[in-house]
């Protein structure tokens, strides 16, 4: 059974209300109107599967555009510092109650405003558990403010003296878990583990091994381009044994979790002391962020506003309340496991024709396809794909030769086109036309005689026999069907 969300909304009324606020829009920059409207338009025409993206029903996107967008709202629920947030109240209960029954949590907090913003609500709220509180009843104070200016300095270079170990980039990690590009990389001395150089696969021995060395206050887990579940069981058990607390980035795979095909270990939340995740991407909810604890660490993280947050976006809490009453509903259990069983035709449907996957297949949303084996980079994949209309990602693969610019590999995934109701044979058919698109593209010659990483030529006719080819795909499953702004 597939779900998508055009079988979710009456498209006579989406119609009609789509018309009047383009007409409203219009009427004060009309280029703004016209280029929401040949969003959907490019949107309903690229064959999408890029891993982390989605397509939001009508009633998540339409819960955003309203006067919830004008109102201030630091605080927590009826503990604001604005008078005047009764409603934000309603919304934001109601997103952190869906979420905590649709997940299981003991606790959620739905104020991030995107994925980064929940990783580093989670890293202050250890930080405070674990670091500033035993410092605060050390002194014999309540708060921060009341340390003495000499304690207050020895608390800061503790806070700024803390490990963090996570998966590396190249493994399929995430650059908020540690890395130097992002502020955690600075907030963290971080040291990674990777997979299995033979398998790809995570080596929970390893990890281990390394956990024991390094001794993290957090071990970090999760993944944006690692193919496979993650035994979360395995990862407490580490985190227990050398004292740190273990975060899991669900990002990804939230979806999975939500429609209950990730459970048992490889569901993080029972756990994990603290679960970040954001709420688009597989699950199919409004652009945003949120995070999911163990009691223990509630109290740190609803201070995450003002910490290291703005002023919550309450028009976004509320789109995430009505996303999450969409994920609750059992017809999104089968999206979810028509996701990972489109991955699994679309792995299949690669490596039946020659395309080499990293570790082999997937068991989650996305596949990860090793592109050196059609002598492409993984820039020059991306690109050929994109002439062809098929839009990917390309990402670094274990070990990449071509380094993270270029890279060798292609991230694939199946939220989006499996919510237009692609099954199987729509991803076989996918697979065909990638590997017909890596297998015409020859890389160009340099001046110097070498090989470039970034040109190259497709076959003659390739690119526009593949856009017929995924037009035809596209035209069988429309998005939004009947969804029309004319
Ligand atoms: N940008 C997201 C992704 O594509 O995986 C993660 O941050």
């Amino acid at each position: 059974m597939t779900v998508a969300p055009s079988t979710s909304f009456d498209a006579a009324t989406a119609s009609t209300a789509y018309r009047s606020a383009l007409e409203v829009i219009g009427a004060v920059e009309p280029r703004v109107a016209a280029a929401i409207s040949q969003e959907l338009t490019d949107q309903r025409e690229s064959l999408k599967l890029i891993a982390s993206e989605n397509y939001a029903s009508p009633a998540v996107l339409l819960t955003m555009g309203n006067w919830f967008s004008d109102k201030y709202a630091e605080g927590t629920v009826g503990h604001r510092f604005y008078a005047g947030c009764q409603n934000v109240d309603t919304v934001e209960a109601l997103a952190a109650e869906h979420a905590r029954e649709l997940f299981g949590a003991p606790y959620a907090y739905v104020q991030p405003h995107s994925g980064i913003d929940a990783n580093l609500v989670a890293f202050w709220a250890v930080l405070a558990q674990r670091v500033e509180a035993p410092a605060l009843a050390a002194a014999g104070v309540r708060h921060v403010n009341d340390l003495t200016d000499a304690d207050w300095a020895t608390l800061r270079r503790a806070l700024g003296d803390q490990r963090m170990l996570g998966m590396s980039l190249d493994a399929g990690g995430h650059l908020t878990h540690g890395f130097r590009p992002n502020i955690s990389g600075k907030m963290f001395e971080q040291s990674s583990y990777g997979t299995d150089p033979a398998t790809g696969l995570l080596d929970y021995d390893a990890v281990r091994a390394r956990a024991r060395e390094f001794k993290p206050l957090i071990l970090m887990a999760g993944y944006s381009a690692y193919p496979r579940r993650v035994n979360f069981a395995t990862m407490r058990e580490i985190a227990d044994e050398v004292g740190a607390t273990l975060v899991v980035d669900m990002a990804h795979f939230a979806g999975l979790v939500a429609g209950k095909v990730l459970t048992g270990d490889f569901d993080p939340v029972p756990h994990a002391h603290v679960v970040t995740s954001t709420s688009h991407k597989s699950l199919r909810g409004p652009r945003g962020g949120f995070v999911l604890a163990q009691p223990e660490f509630a109290d740190a993280v609803d201070r995450g506003c003002p910490m290291v947050l703005g002023g919550p976006l309450p028009h976004v809490m509320a789109a995430k309340a009505v996303a999450f009453a969409e994920a609750r509903r059992p017809e999104f259990a089968g999206y979810a496991q028509q996701v990972a069983d489109n991955a699994q035709s679309l792995a299949e449907g690669l490596t039946g024709r020659g395309a080499r996957l990293v570790t082999g297949g997937t068991d989650n949303h996305l596949v990860l396809v090793d592109v050196t084996g059609f002598g492409l980079t993984g820039r020059q994949a991306e690109s050929a794909l994109l002439d062809a209309g098929i839009v990917t990602n390309r990402n670094a693969i274990p070990a990449d030769p071509n380094g993270a610019w270029y890279t060798s590999g292609i991230r694939l995934g199946t939220p989006a086109l499996t919510s237009r109701g692609f099954g199987a044979a729509e991803f076989d058919r996918t697979a065909e036309l990638i590997v017909d698109v890596l297998s015409g593209a020859t890389p160009t010659a340099t001046r110097d005689g070498g090989v470039s990483q970034a040109k190259y030529v497709l076959a003659d006719g390739l690119a526009e026999r593949t856009r017929a080819a995924t037009a035809e795909l596209l035209a069988a499953h429309p998005l939004y069907p009947g969804l029309d702004l004319a």
